[in-house]
């Protein structure tokens, strides 16, 4: 355990290795320790007799294994998570006291999980559904949790209804169907019904709700919080993280059969990223609104159906994220980290957004059941890197062993200690906003404007995102059974933006808006488009289609060249083994046709070779149509450019062909564009 000012970037590693064990060649023992000489013939009354009761170990193995499933979370249940270090650019002193963004270069350890989150923790990645973005500072102070999703808004304004809405977008509860989608009646019958939640439900039928990967997502703190500086002057805080990598997606075809091919896609690319030191960065950004300025916006600043449009409020870029490292164990770190909003430090404080409130007495609540007692902050994830000291005790799986009598407060028989800390020695004590009022069960009216945000969000896609919104709600409405909510749905969106309420109706068969109410904002945000965020080729996973007889010195530069570029590639041919070139050369293959797919590839580059069979010629075909579909870069030299003109592709917008550097470079170029939309797909 570290005292505070010791705390640096490898202090949670350095903890975390007290508890690390490694089993390999090691003798068998139980879990008392005893070792034992045999592990895979219970204790029985003879060779064919019933097994004895008094066989400890069998029953310790088995009981064990019995045991162990905990309750998965009851939202955000499929993740994975990397430990990191998140580096202060600037100090944030103006505004905040908290330490850990003080200083400029100061370093702190972190762990990220991400997740989906109507899904079961078997579910597929690449579902449509918000995407968590948690994170834990193991900071000097102790931890401080952003816990946060990647868009910025929510369905519901108060947290009394969270567990409506969540009733509304699970698997629905006479058959549990449908697993991890939005597209079934109960969701949108609430969505009709609980108009607040239009903006949100944008967010949702946007290309935002099917990311490449974790690594090129935005996400948003989402919920007003406030800095507050030492000399106690508060500021109205939004957070953001923004990847390095730029904001990308799926198609929602390439989605679905990735959902099948590799449910896993999302959680592989984390991974492999960071095995491959291909580290995921994201940059902090901040919002900030004076108090002053609390009334100053045509929203409610506390309310979290509303973004504050970068525009109006600028994003200030303080610090970075960098995950490099993957867990040793996913149960007991992934599964086992409990994150909660109210986890603050000195510095970060709560604004009264009824949905903050609600959030602050749920996280805690629920860790109780999934981690089974009050003592999970001891569980070695979750343990600060300072030591804490209260008068806590007891309670199941206890950890730490208190010396002493006295667990109480005040007290004279230890001299009146933990003893609380004074604020300006570092104690925590809460912002003193003046509050006054009756207790009421009412919303203020500055809450009720559900649709002029809908509308920014509209007006600010590209035409490409709009179809793909039409398309989602098509989809996703098209699959509701009951005619009467999807006409609901229609005439809500209709305020919103009546041809988009109309293309839908079309396409669900239902009647177009008559008197649609439709909001008249005419604004629109350039950063809520995914059009105008960064682009590059680095980190992108190409599939190189290459059979026997391919041209050896060719391929190597070109493959060598996209490598220093930052690309990866899997060759993917027809059979296991290696392929050999024209003068001798080899490379081994990754994957054969059948155990992979052209939708888990950012791009494919078909090199051929002399020798051709049925099979191959079928599985290029396919694998350089759906690419081509998905309108994904697709590159030829060689032989593969026959391909190319066989399936009428060469000349296309985003098919590059050729040979050496110029080939290198144009593909890098296609490749970083990520898809090119103004392909004429059939
Ligand atoms: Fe959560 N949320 N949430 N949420 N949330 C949970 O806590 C809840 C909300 C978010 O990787 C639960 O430990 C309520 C907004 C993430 O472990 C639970 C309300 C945002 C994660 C819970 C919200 C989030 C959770 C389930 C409305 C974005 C996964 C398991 C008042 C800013 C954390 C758990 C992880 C998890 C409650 C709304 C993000 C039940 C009541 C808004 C990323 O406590």
């Amino acid at each position: 355990m570290h005292e505070q000012e010791n705390v640096n970037e490898k202090s949670k590693q350095d903890q975390l290795k007290n508890f690390k064990v490694d089993d390999s060649k090691k003798e068998l023992t139980t879990n008392q320790g005893l070792k034992m000489s045999e592990d895979e013939l219970s204790l029985t009354a003879g060779e064919r007799g019933p097994t004895l009761m008094e066989d400890f170990h069998f029953r310790e193995k088995v009981t064990h294994f019995d045991h162990e499933r905990i309750p998965e979370r009851v939202v955000h249940a499929r993740g994975t998570a990397a430990h990191g270090v998140f580096e202060t650019y600037e100090s944030m002193e103006k505004y905040t006291k908290a330490k850990f963004l003080s200083k400029a270069g100061k370093k702190t350890p972190v762990f990220t999980r991400f997740s989906t989150v109507v899904g079961f923790r078997g579910s597929a990645d690449t579902v449509r559904d918000v995407r968590g973005f948690a994170t834990k500072f193991f900071t000097e102070e102790g931890n401080y949790d952003l816990v946060a999703n990647n868009m910025p808004v929510f369905f519901i304004q108060d947290g009394i209804k969270f567990p409506d809405i969540v009733h509304a977008l699970k698997p629905e509860p006479h058959n549990e169907v449908p697993q991890a989608s939005g597209a079934h009646d109960t969701f949108w019958d609430f969505v009709a019904n609980n108009q607040e939640s239009a903006h949100q439900v944008m967010w949702l039928m946007s290309p935002r709700a099917i990311p490449r990967s974790y690594r090129m997502m935005e996400a948003f703190g989402i919920n007003t919080f406030r800095f507050v500086n030492k000399e106690g002057v508060a500021h109205f805080v939004k957070f953001h993280w923004k990847p390095k990598l730029g904001v990308h997606s799926l198609v929602w075809d390439e989605a679905q059969k990735i959902a099948g091919k590799d449910p896993d896609y999302n959680r592989r690319d984390l991974y492999d990223a960071i095995e491959m030191g291909n580290f995921p960065e994201y940059e902090l950004g901040v919002q900030i609104i004076e108090e002053k300025d609390e009334f100053a916006f045509d929203f409610d600043i506390l309310d979290p159906t509303k973004l504050w449009p970068e525009e109006d409020v600028p994003v200030t870029i303080i610090g970075k994220l960098t995950l490099n490292r993957n867990v040793d164990n996913f149960f007991s770190e992934t599964e086992q980290v409990a994150f909660h909003p109210g986890h603050v430090v000195p510095g970060i404080d709560f604004s009264n957004d009824p949905l903050l409130q609600g959030r602050l007495f749920s996280y805690t609540d629920t860790q109780l059941l999934r981690l089974g007692g009050p003592n999970f902050h001891e569980i070695p994830i979750n343990r600060p890197v300072v030591q804490f000291y209260n008068n806590q005790r007891e309670g199941f799986h206890r950890q730490t062993i208190n010396k002493g009598k006295v667990s109480y407060h005040k007290n004279s028989l230890a001299d009146n200690t933990p003893s609380p800390v004074p604020e300006d020695k570092g104690g925590y004590a809460h912002y003193q906003e003046k509050v006054d009022g009756r207790k009421v069960r009412q919303r203020s009216e500055s809450f009720n404007d559900h649709f002029s945000q809908a509308k920014l969000f509209w007006n600010s896609m590209s035409d490409r995102e709009k179809q793909h919104i039409i398309d989602a709600f098509s989809f996703e409405v098209g699959s509701v059974k009951d005619i009467t909510v999807r006409q609901q749905v229609v005439d809500m969106f209709a305020n919103v933006d009546r041809d988009l309420a109309t293309a839908v109706a079309q396409n669900i068969g239902a009647t177009p808006p008559e008197n649609a109410n439709e909001s008249t904002v005419t604004k629109s945000s350039k950063a809520l488009s995914q059009m105008n965020t960064a682009k590059t080729a680095e980190t992108r996973k190409v599939g190189v289609i290459i059979n026997n007889g391919f041209s050896d010195k060719d391929v190597v530069e070109i493959l060598h060249g996209l490598n220093a570029e930052g690309i990866t590639y899997e060759i993917i041919s027809e059979k296991q083994g290696a392929v050999t070139g024209t003068n001798g050369g080899s490379l081994m293959v990754d994957h054969t046709f059948s155990t992979t797919d052209p939708v888990l590839y950012d791009a494919i580059y078909v090199v051929g070779g002399s020798v051709a069979s049925n099979v191959f010629h079928k599985n290029t075909t396919y694998y350089l149509n759906e690419a081509f579909k998905h309108y994904k870069p697709i590159g030829a030299s060689n032989d593969g450019i026959r391909f190319l003109e066989e399936n009428n592709l060469n000349g296309s917008i985003g098919v590059v062909e050729g040979k050496g550097p110029t080939f290198i470079k144009e593909f890098t170029l296609a490749i970083a564009e990520h898809r090119h939309w103004n392909r004429k797909v059939v």
